[in-house]
């Protein structure tokens, strides 16, 4: 057995020695160091959407009982949704994880670690340092993430590692890199508010971010909203004008609107001219797009097409653009994100309230994986490829430059891909259940067949990823330790300890310290002994970046503040606004600091549906009381209540009709990969040939068909061809 080197070093709440750890039973016990406010309350950050809430934690016997919006909280300003009411509830499931487990055998910390390094080391040595992997998430803390990142990159000398970001928000991230020359979404939650004009493309957020769609509804100025979603959704129904585009025909209506706009001159020519590059192409490229033509591919009438760019040209004072999945997942989806940030730019909506080309993220801290988790960025937002980034980084970790990879790691689907043709033997796996949520999830689960070596680290070992592991380690969940998110508006909010992790599970930091000092890296990591150490390291990494955050002095800092949103340079730290937005400068993160105009000729979808399998199958959110792949929500009985007992398809009366399904008769529904059976919801909500379900079912992913966007190889979840029949058992 390996032989764990005494740990000296003070952890936040306790030594961590060798002892502790070979005496896992004493984990857990002990004060919490809470950090309480005068009301005898703890304040904290939800932990499920990127909106980011602020709670207030009520205790009883120094533990966390419950849990209620915080009223002085500038995001969600006294209202939360289902979920941040039960954000404890999760946290009492029978089935936690107490104990790692090898091939499902209950074994000890010192024994995992073992199991870890010793496999780990194995296949490195045998296949070399490409041959070894992580998935990480978006749903642990900035100062996890960089841990994660940090260790297994520059400590372990793993090449490879990306997270369920690439799931969401990938398309994003290239999107405003390639136009703003950083990934830098430019709103504040006050431009919901302030905004003349909402134009809501393939987002629903009355059921996915519900708190965002409170401050729309707080709006005073009698917004028009307009939704783009080829199916009518809670929001589109709350819409003035509604789009039920023909799926996936997004980037031919955004062209087409571009069209119309250039041609009626509705134009702002001296924004043009001062602060974009490449107009003049793209406007030439444009001339194709006529009415008639992205009618007939968008499904929507000429007249349709003209009241909405009537609604958005220039002399409406102000119009913002928000997007989320219903774009950045799809097989076009950069360049239709980029045909958003056309539309912004050419009538100077960007940079005032109210305005702005706006990318909603999805997770608690999507933001932070994106900036800080040393998957395809180099942390804090730099380029592995740049030798001066990696310079400064070297030296903010205080580590050899050439422990810093030259090169950028493969994509979610590329490691996957790898585990395939035999280059990647072993995968780690962090706080993300793929076996339920990766598309085309049959070929997922083969390949994780496939691995050598599969560590699951998770809350449950029940989820469908953990019963998978060869190694399991049993993780703190939110409320149970301590760190910084960032939510949609680029916010930082302190997410406070205020539970005791239930037997030996640890915070992800704590297992990322025992896996260093494990590996033999002790000295590397001397530094990251609590996340508040953590996050001075991080600010260090983003100074003179546009993420730049040194200006924060500590977690104090942030929770006086109502949370901070980024940048906040040392300069600007003084006196700054609550609510700020990029590019009121109209200067840009490009080396000529104009943004640019990137388009593309559309395509159509890899799998169209044929006359066996005819109807087209979108997926999304289900309720506003489901997360995801419900390990977490279906823990709490209230949250059930709000979510129906069955797996319901939404298919239209047409269609239904024509197929001899009535509402509630069981049905088929089939691909070309796999069959799964649901209730039949008979719903004008899906337009004809088009079927809905969400993606909280686990048998949802294996009907789906495995396409990514080609830059950033975010999956196309959207779109599949499938059939439907009335189930005869
Ligand atoms: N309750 C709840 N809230 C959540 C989550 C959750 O699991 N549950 N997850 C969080 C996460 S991680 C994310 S990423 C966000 C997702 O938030 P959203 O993106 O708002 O949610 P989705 O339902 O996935 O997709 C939005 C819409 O895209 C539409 N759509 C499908 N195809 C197309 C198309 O071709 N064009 C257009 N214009 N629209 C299309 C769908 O019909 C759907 O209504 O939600 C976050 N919030
Ligand atoms: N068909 C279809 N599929 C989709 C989508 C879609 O729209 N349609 N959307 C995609 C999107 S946008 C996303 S973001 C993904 C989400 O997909 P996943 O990331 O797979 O979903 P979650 O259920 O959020 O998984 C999080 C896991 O982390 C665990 N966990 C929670 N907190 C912690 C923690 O602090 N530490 C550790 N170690 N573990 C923790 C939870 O128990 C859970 O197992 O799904 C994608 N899949
Ligand atoms: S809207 Fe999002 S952050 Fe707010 S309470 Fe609900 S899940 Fe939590
Ligand atoms: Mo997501």
């Amino acid at each position: 057995m390996l032989t764990l080197p005494a740990l000296t070093l003070r952890e936040w709440n306790g030594p961590l020695t060798a002892d502790l750890v070979r005496e896992p039973s004493r984990f857990g016990l002990g004060q919490l160091p809470l950090r309480l406010q005068p009301d005898g309350t703890a304040r904290s950050i939800c932990g499920f959407c990127s909106t980011g809430c602020g709670l207030k934690l009520h205790l009883k016997e120094g533990e966390a009982i419950n849990a209620t919006p915080d009223p002085d909280y500038p995001v969600n300003l006294g209202t939360a949704c289902p979920k941040g009411w039960e954000a404890l509830t999760p946290l009492d499931a029978p089935d936690r994880a107490t104990t790692p487990l090898h091939h499902g055998q209950p074994i000890d910390w010192s024994a995992a670690m073992d199991v870890f390094c010793t496999r780990m080391k194995e296949v490195m040595a045998q296949h070399g340092p490409e041959s070894v992997a992580f998935i990480s998430t978006g749903q642990i803390m900035c100062e996890e993430m960089a841990f994660l990142g940090t260790l297994a990159k520059f400590g372990m000398g793993m090449i490879h590692g990306d997270g369920n970001t690439r799931q969401c928000m990938a398309t994003a991230v290239t999107a405003y890199k390639e136009s703003f020359g950083f990934d830098a979404p430019p709103f504040t939650y006050g431009d919901f508010e302030e905004s003349d004009v909402l134009v809501f493309i393939g987002a629903n957020p009355c059921i996915a971010h519900p708190i965002m769609w409170q401050r729309v509804l707080r709006n005073p100025r009698d917004p028009k909203i307009i939704v783009v979603d080829p199916r009518t959704t809670e929001t589109a129904m709350a819409a003035h004008q509604h789009y039920a585009i023909q799926p996936k025909s997004d980037l031919t209506l955004l062209y087409g609107l571009a069209h119309l706009l250039i041609r009626d001159n509705a134009l702002d020519t001296t924004f043009i001219e001062e602060h974009t590059a490449d107009f003049e192409a793209f406007s030439a490229f444009i001339q194709d797009y006529t009415p008639a033509r992205v009618s007939q591919e968008t499904g929507l009438s000429e007249e349709q097409l003209q009241c909405f760019a009537d609604t958005i040209r220039l002399g409406t004072p102000r119009v913002s653009f928000w997007w989320t999945m219903g774009v950045n997942q799809s097989h076009q989806a950069t360049r239709t994100a980029q045909a958003i940030i056309n539309l912004a730019l050419m009538t100077g909506n960007i940079g005032k309230p109210g305005t702005g080309a706006n990318s909603i993220t999805g997770q608690c801290n999507a933001m932070g994986s994106r900036l800080f988790s040393n998957t395809t960025n180099l942390i804090g937002g730099h380029d592995f490829k740049n030798p001066l980034h990696r310079a400064k980084i070297a030296q903010a970790l205080r580590i050899p430059e050439s422990q810093i990879p030259d090169q950028p790691s493969l994509a979610y689907d590329q490691i996957l891909e790898g585990i395939e043709t035999g280059k990647i033997r072993a995968l780690w796996i962090i706080a993300t259940n793929p076996s339920h949520s990766w598309i085309n999830q049959n070929r997922f689960n083969e390949l994780m067949g496939k691995l050598d070596f599969l560590v699951v680290q998770d809350m449950y070992a029940t989820t469908e990823t953990s019963r998978q592991a060869h190694l399991f380690l049993p993780a703190a969940g939110w409320g149970e330790k301590e760190g910084t998110f960032i939510n949609s508006e680029r916010r930082i909010g302190v997410s406070r300890q205020v539970r005791k992790a239930p037997g030996q599970a640890l915070s992800d930091l704590r297992i990322y310290r025992l896996i260093a000092h494990a590996w033999g890296l002790g000295d590397m990591f001397a530094e990251w002994t609590s996340p508040e150490a953590v996050f001075h390291i991080l600010k260090r990494c983003t100074e003179d970046q546009p993420c730049d955050i040194s200006g924060i002095t500590d977690y104090s800092m942030i929770e006086n503040r109502g949370g901070i949103q980024w940048p906040l340079s040392g300069a600007a730290s003084s006196s700054f606004e609550t609510e700020r937005r990029l590019f009121s400068d109209g200067l840009f993160y490009t080396a000529d600091q104009r943004a640019r105009f990137v388009f593309d000729v559309p395509q159509l979808p890899p799998e169209l549906p044929d006359s066996e399998f005819p109807l087209i199958l979108l997926t999304g959110r289900g309720t506003s009381a489901q997360w995801h792949t419900e390990t977490r929500t279906k823990k709490s009985e209230v949250l059930k209540k709000l979510a129906p007992e069955e797996l319901l398809i939404e298919i239209h009366p047409d269609d239904a009709l024509k197929l001899g399904i009535r509402d509630g008769d069981k049905t088929v529904i089939s691909s070309r990969r796999a069959s799964l059976i649901a209730k039949a919801r008979v719903s004008p909500t899906v337009s004809k040939g088009q079927v809905f379900l969400p993606m909280h079912d686990a048998r949802v992913n294996q009907l789906t068909y495995w396409a990514v966007d080609p830059h950033s190889r975010q999956p196309s979840y959207k779109h599949c061809a499938v059939k439907v029949s009335l189930c005869e058992v």
